[in-house]
């Protein structure tokens, strides 16, 4: 890879600076424009599920300070902004009747970002399903996957000749694993079977939703998934299985429909004491392989994991174990070792190689396929100073670190084609609530004011000169 005058590695021509956000996350105005409540409206207002009892009723209060938050996008230069449809929004109680208000708000988004030179990329499901399609059985109900590609065609039909990039699930590791199997997030259930249901309908609904999509959107728009695939590890080569049980369970779940058009055989197998996988019907697997234009991964740090004895106590230290049942569904032989610091604010480590091995491992498996990072970014206690100003010297490390690593995947081959810094803003940080703070822009949360971090400064620079600093 070339080196710029910064002289650090310079990123290729057309490369695609963003940031991401996510509805529930930034928007607020929960009750607003005809708005019905998702499962995170009614997670967030359980007493006990999340930190402080905070909710997204307000969050960044995005919805009606979107012209500010433009600005700021057009001010630090990117050429994208990832965010996504509130499905309950614009399609009120998951039904089939639109809300132009909330129509009106994602077409003022879009339009605001095309106006300034960036490109739009919308996300359709960021785990914010409506409560009544839960209330029907949720993604565990095969139901779930049809009404989801409605509302994806119906989206196509109103923004399609307006969004660059459409992405139809964010994360579904986290909607089926988190939501369905630990609990740790929204709809709170903890029933092993239905969180593999909720597997295949979401990879089922992904399938028909590109279909829906590419139906009625601009044919030159990108359409995409976002993956948060687990670079796994194992502690030492004797390990090899336990690496192969959790690749299973977190990636090949999800590339082997979405990409191979099958589920892989180990996985079936190893979880054949949960369910027998008869929600699968014939022709859902080809249903769920629909032809992609990019791949979206997110990453945030690698996992490690080694046989248990079966004896010693079972460690779970794999970043999302902290309800009481656990997301990885059927695996009761797999530790998941605690890896050395540094650490961010969410106790994630850092350890940027993992990302360089993971685009290299896809670029094997899926040669033509290009990529995306579409989130990647680090929570640490930041502080608004009495100067105003919040020095957060450790999240420009990191994400100086993440980009090398990201440039180093390209000279290895990897086609990656842009980077979203996650996040815009401090936000809604799920079950954490808004002590965990992940934004370049610090949000106040008394009075909403945005004040840029010294990364948001740093990141400017970045996508000026399409190149890295050769020091953090
Ligand atoms: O905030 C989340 C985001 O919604 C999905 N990916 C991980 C981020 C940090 O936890």
């Amino acid at each position: 890879m070339p080196v710029s005058a910064l002289s650090g590695p310079v990123f290729p021509g057309n490369f695609l600076w963003g940031t991401a956000t996510a509805s529930y996350q930034v928007e607020g105005a929960a009750a607003v424009d005809g708005r019905t409540p998702s499962i995170w409206d009614t997670f967030a207002h359980t007493p006990g599920l999340v930190t402080n009892g905070d909710t997204g009723d307000v969050a960044c209060d995005h919805y009606h300070r979107l012209e500010e938050d433009l600005d700021i996008l057009a001010e630090l230069g990117v050429g994208a902004y990832r965010f996504s449809i509130s499905w309950s929004r614009v399609l009120p109680g998951g039904g089939s009747q639109l809300n132009q208000r909330g129509v009106d708000f994602y077409s003022a988004l879009v339009d605001g970002l095309r106006a300034r030179g960036i490109a739009p990329v919308a996300t359709l499901y960021h785990w914010d399903l409506p409560q009544e399609l839960e209330d029907a059985g949720g993604w565990p109900h095969r139901d779930t996957a049809e009404r989801f590609a409605e509302y994806a065609g119906r989206m196509g039909e109103v923004f399609g000749d307006r969004v660059h990039t459409w992405i139809t699930l964010n994360e579904p590791w986290c909607s089926a694993y988190l939501g369905y199997g630990s609990g740790v997030h929204a709809p709170a259930r903890t029933e092993p079977a239905a969180a593999l249901a909720a597997v295949h309908h979401l990879n089922l609904g992904h399938g028909l939703a590109v279909r829906a999509l590419r139906a009625s959107i601009d044919p030159a728009a990108r359409v995409s998934v976002t993956l948060n695939l687990h670079h796994v590890r194992g502690e030492s080569p004797g390990d090899a299985e336990a690496v192969r049980r959790i690749d299973a369970l977190a990636n090949r779940a999800f590339l082997g429909p979405m990409l191979d058009g099958a589920y892989p055989r180990d996985l079936i197998d190893d979880t054949a004491a949960v369910t027998d996988w008869s929600f699968v019907r014939d022709g859902d697997e080809a249903a769920a392989h629909a032809p992609l234009d990019l791949l979206g991964v997110n990453y945030y740090n690698p996992v490690l994991v080694r046989q248990w004895d079966g004896v010693s106590p079972r460690s779970t230290a794999d970043g999302h174990a902290d309800g009481a049942a656990s997301p990885w569904i059927g695996v009761t032989d797999v530790e998941f070792v605690t890896q050395p610091g540094p650490y961010t604010q969410m106790g994630w480590n850092i350890d940027e190689t993992g990302l360089t091995e993971l685009l290299l491992r896809l670029h094997r498996d899926y040669p033509g396929l290009p990529m995306m990072i579409t989130e990647n970014g680090a929570a640490f206690d930041d502080v608004l100073d009495d100067d105003g100003r919040v020095r957060d010297p450790r999240r420009v490390d990191y994400l100086h670190r993440h980009l090398t690593a990201v440039a180093e995947a390209i000279d290895g081959g990897a086609d990656v084609r842009g980077y979203f810094v996650w996040s815009l803003m401090d936000n809604f940080e799920w079950a954490h609530g808004y002590g965990k703070t992940f934004g370049i822009v610090h949000v106040d949360r008394q009075t909403m004011r945005r004040t840029w971090k010294e990364s948001a400064h740093w990141y400017r620079r970045v996508v000026a000169a399409n190149a890295l600093p050769a020091a953090r």
